[in-house]
């Protein structure tokens, strides 16, 4: 009989809510220095990343967020040279930045070389740029290196995992602070800022750090099925460029999914519940 196998992964995203998903198979288990990672297979999403039991990528929907994390700061930039990732260690993010054509270097720093490992081994679609010429890995802890790294960088993207254990610290007003200082003086900053069903407190805070360091915040919104809630929002905040002054015209043809000239204006189109969170 053709019958599958009733093996679920469950992620609890909220204390009450949970989001599961049949598991075809376990393709790795670790325990890293600092987390639990796992890869698995599944026929909904294809393979999933896992970081202690909350999804940070999936085969499915990966696109939607890692276009969305880069290509809105990096088209609203003038000439973007120097990018830093912070965390991504699935490096899609990184995939993302080396198709554009200005791009003389990009560092990925992340804290947990397991995950950049795993990720090059059972996710090879998402894993595929860190070997350009142009990338250098940097296995430590992103506060780090921007506390370490002044006036260098043109972009840098914050793509870390939920505010709770190691990421926590990505979610400060002085490593806000410490980004503004690592960045050129027309330099762009984004950070993955959660849900805005479901952080309702985070995000206001996010938005009044960044706002009281840099001269021009602005939060931008996409779609991602697998994460609490599927509506996800991204924070930038700007020394110089505003995203919405782009000649969207003028946005080079790239090769996307999600993100286009168009979806760069319309991200900002925040409907009133969220506009309501950044008062
Ligand atoms: N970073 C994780 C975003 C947070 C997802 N949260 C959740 N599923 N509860 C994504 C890493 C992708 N490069």
């Amino acid at each position: 009989m053709d019958q599958k196998f009733n093996l679920w992964f469950t992620e609890y995203q909220t204390n009450d809510m949970a989001l599961s998903c049949r598991v075809k198979k376990t393709l790795h288990q670790e325990q890293t220095q600092f987390q639990n990672l796992a890869v698995v297979d599944t026929d909904q999403f294809g393979r999933m990343l896992l970081l202690d039991n909350v999804i940070q990528t999936t085969i499915m929907d990966e696109f939607v967020y890692h276009e969305m994390i880069t290509h809105v700061a990096l088209n609203t930039h003038a000439a973007p040279k120097r990018v830093l990732v912070i965390g991504g260690g699935d490096g899609g993010a990184v995939r993302e930045i080396v198709k554009h054509p200005s791009i003389e270097k990009v560092v990925h720093c992340e804290i947990d070389g397991a995950v950049i490992e795993a990720s090059r081994k059972y996710l090879p679609e998402i894993a595929c740029a860190f070997d350009d010429p142009r990338v250098e890995i940097v296995v430590d802890d992103g506060i780090k290196h921007v506390r370490n790294n002044k006036n260098i960088y043109d972009i840098i993207i914050v793509d870390s995992t939920d505010p709770v254990g190691p990421a926590e610290g990505l979610f400060s007003a002085s490593f806000y602070s410490d980004i503004y200082d690592a960045l050129k003086e027309d330099g762009i900053f984004v950070a993955q800022t959660e849900s805005p069903f479901f952080n309702r407190d985070l995000i206001p805070r996010l938005y009044r750090d960044i706002s009281g360091i840099f001269p021009l915040t602005r939060l931008f919104l996409a779609c991602i099925p697998t994460y609490p809630g599927g509506l996800w929002s991204f924070t930038m905040g700007s020394k110089k460029y505003e995203p919405l002054d782009v000649d969207v015209a003028a946005i080079p043809q790239m090769d996307t999914r999600y993100y286009s000239p168009a979806v760069h204006r319309t991200c900002f189109v925040l409907p009133p519940f969220v506009k309501e969170l950044l008062k």
